[in-house]
């Protein structure tokens, strides 16, 4: 199998990103299946644009979005994109979008094709905090994981797909906020790949 996991960039305040982190730290491998690690910019439509023309190449039959959710207490596997954009953040080129539909004419929402339950029972085991959300936010990521599922949908595709969010780690300047050695994010995430092998 091919797996394809991307992270973002930095965005906002902040210097660093865990996901773009967690990308280049992963191995090329897992149990014999290659990983294609990706790094995405932080801007909305754009960063799908990118990953589908990696799809395309690549053709991979899983594809794991991270992002950072900074706040979160514990890795989040997301059950939900929806037809949305709203935040009063803008992405990394100052686009802001409030109410915006990000398909017209689409579905309101698309169910994450991850085997959600088992990451989470797999990272329980090792003690790593985690929970599902249901919440993807309303910003880059829940717009990239719309449009990721959209075009998996659309195009029939036979691709396992969706998105985890992480915490904050504790190599960054988390202002008080829970926080995750990169360690233990990065192992979490080769668990929830795991899973879906
Ligand atoms: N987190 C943001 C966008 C990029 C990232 O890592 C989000 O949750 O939408």
């Amino acid at each position: 199998m091919n797996i394809l996991v991307t992270g973002f960039e930095p965005f906002q305040n902040s210097q660093e990103n865990p996901t773009q982190e967690i990308v280049r730290l992963l191995p090329k491998g897992i149990k014999g299946h290659k990983i294609i690690p990706l790094e995405l910019p932080v801007l909305y439509k754009e960063s799908f644009l990118k990953l589908r023309a990696e799809i395309e190449k690549h053709k991979p039959d899983v594809v794991i979005c991270l992002g950072l959710a900074a706040g979160r207490k514990g890795i989040t596997p997301e059950r939900v994109a929806i037809n949305v954009n709203d935040s009063k953040y803008p992405d990394n080129s100052g686009t802001v979008y409030f109410d915006e539909v990000i398909i017209e004419g689409s579905k309101n929402a698309y169910f994450s094709t991850l085997p959600i339950r088992d990451m989470i029972s797999i990272m329980e085991e090792k003690h790593i905090d985690c929970s599902i959300s249901n919440s993807a936010g309303l910003y880059v990521c829940n717009d990239i994981m719309y449009r990721l599922l959209h075009y998996i949908d659309e195009n029939k595709l036979n691709i396992m797909a969706g998105f985890i969010h992480v915490p904050l780690m504790s190599e960054q300047d988390y202002k008080n906020n829970y926080h995750m050695p990169l360690t233990t994010i990065l192992e979490g995430i080769i668990d929830s790949i795991k899973t879906c092998i």
